[in-house]
């Protein structure tokens, strides 16, 4: 059996992405939709050797759709994933926009696959540095539950966008020429520089990336009340992010036993090279499926503490790769229907 399938936001950073992992992964394919802005309508993007020619959005996009992959930002996912429901697709949504709906299953496919069993037609793919971090320190989990968790980030300009890709490329050419970096994208120059996560900030003083990521992953792990706090950082990396995890447990947890969970774990590979001080890097994530871990190592600060560091490809697992997995899996258990109402 093969799938109809729509891509909204097509021709964007995850979007993009999403078209080379359906064709890459062999998705089952019977015919593929392009939706992105009137800016792009009527480009063409290539998928298994045929061009496609972008559509813009209407009423009628989702008709005779089976499956839409949706990374076109929270507003348009809020305003039109209903719709597509409605005219009997299903929807896995990259965006933030209904990950802490109740009703909506918010799936890492390594961690939580049964909760997708559940959905009245949209599944949410996690926020990217939420997904990596689920992903690592799961397995962990499964051995000695987390106690508590403090996170720090260093987030590529991926996580923004295309635009930010480039704006991040032209800051730096334009300070290597001598001349001034502008922002328009990011709120302040990015290139040779860092800056506090640049989404809305709450009112506890944390940012709503920070937020994200104690909410959602205390929905993945279905722990409510996990002692979880986050740090957000934007770093001038193209599309890899990477993270400093520090977990707490009730006993000591064995260096050596981590090391080896995690040399087994799917989507996890170690890369740890304590002689050459060589570990996971953005640059060696990029364009790779799996999350790297490394420097893993006792917290001399607590006898039940651990410290490890990740790096990830915030497009792929943090993104795209984590959307087309919901999909695979939706397809191998047969969930890949929109209920109805009995
Ligand atoms: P476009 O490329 O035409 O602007 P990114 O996250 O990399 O910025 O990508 C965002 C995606 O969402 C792009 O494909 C973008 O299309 C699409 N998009 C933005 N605004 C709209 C809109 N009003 N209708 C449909 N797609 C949109
Ligand atoms: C970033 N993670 O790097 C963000 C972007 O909730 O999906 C994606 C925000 C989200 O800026």
């Amino acid at each position: 059996q093969s799938y109809r399938v729509a891509i909204l936001g097509a021709t964007g950073a995850v979007g993009t992405e999403l078209l080379s992992l359906l064709e890459s992964r062999n998705f089952p394919v019977a015919s593929l939709k392009l939706l992105a802005s009137p800016r792009s309508v009527g480009k063409t993007l290539t998928f298994k050797g045929e061009a496609l020619t972008v559509e813009p959005l209407s009423e009628q996009a989702f008709a005779n759709v089976d499956l839409v992959l949706a990374s076109a930002g929270g507003s348009l996912s809020r305003q039109w994933a209903p719709k597509a429901v409605e005219a009997g697709a299903v929807v896995i949504d990259n965006s933030s926009a209904f990950r802490m709906d109740s009703q909506v299953p918010l799936v890492v496919p390594e961690v939580n696959a049964q909760a997708a069993a559940h959905h009245a037609g949209i599944i949410a793919n996690p926020n990217c540095t939420t997904i990596l971090m689920s992903l690592v320190t799961w397995p962990l989990h499964q051995v000695q539950p987390i106690q508590r968790l403090v996170v720090s980030t260093y987030q590529s300009a991926s996580g923004a966008g295309a635009r930010a890709m480039e704006e991040v490329k032209q800051q730096a050419q334009a300070i290597l020429n001598g001349e001034e970096a502008i922002a328009e994208v990011l709120p302040y120059p990015l290139a040779f520089n860092l800056f506090p996560h640049n989404s809305r900030l709450t009112e506890a003083g944390y940012c709503e990336e920070e937020m994200k990521m104690l909410n959602e992953t205390r929905k993945i792990f279905g722990v409510e009340n996990l002692r979880i706090t986050a740090t957000c950082v934007r770093v001038p990396v193209l599309r890899a992010h990477s993270e400093a995890i520090n977990l707490e447990f009730e006993r000591p947890f064995d260096v050596a036993q981590a090391r080896a969970i995690l040399s087994q774990s799917p989507g996890v590979r170690l890369v740890e090279d304590w002689q050459a001080n060589y570990f996971p890097m953005p640059i060696e994530a990029s364009g790779q499926d799996d999350v790297l871990v490394g420097r893993i190592r006792q917290d001399l600060s607590h006898p039940c503490g651990l410290e490890l560091w990740l790096s990830g490809d915030q497009i792929r697992k943090g993104a795209a790769l984590n959307a087309i997995q919901i999909a695979e899996l939706l397809v191998a258990k047969r969930w890949l229907a929109v209920p109805t109402l009995a």
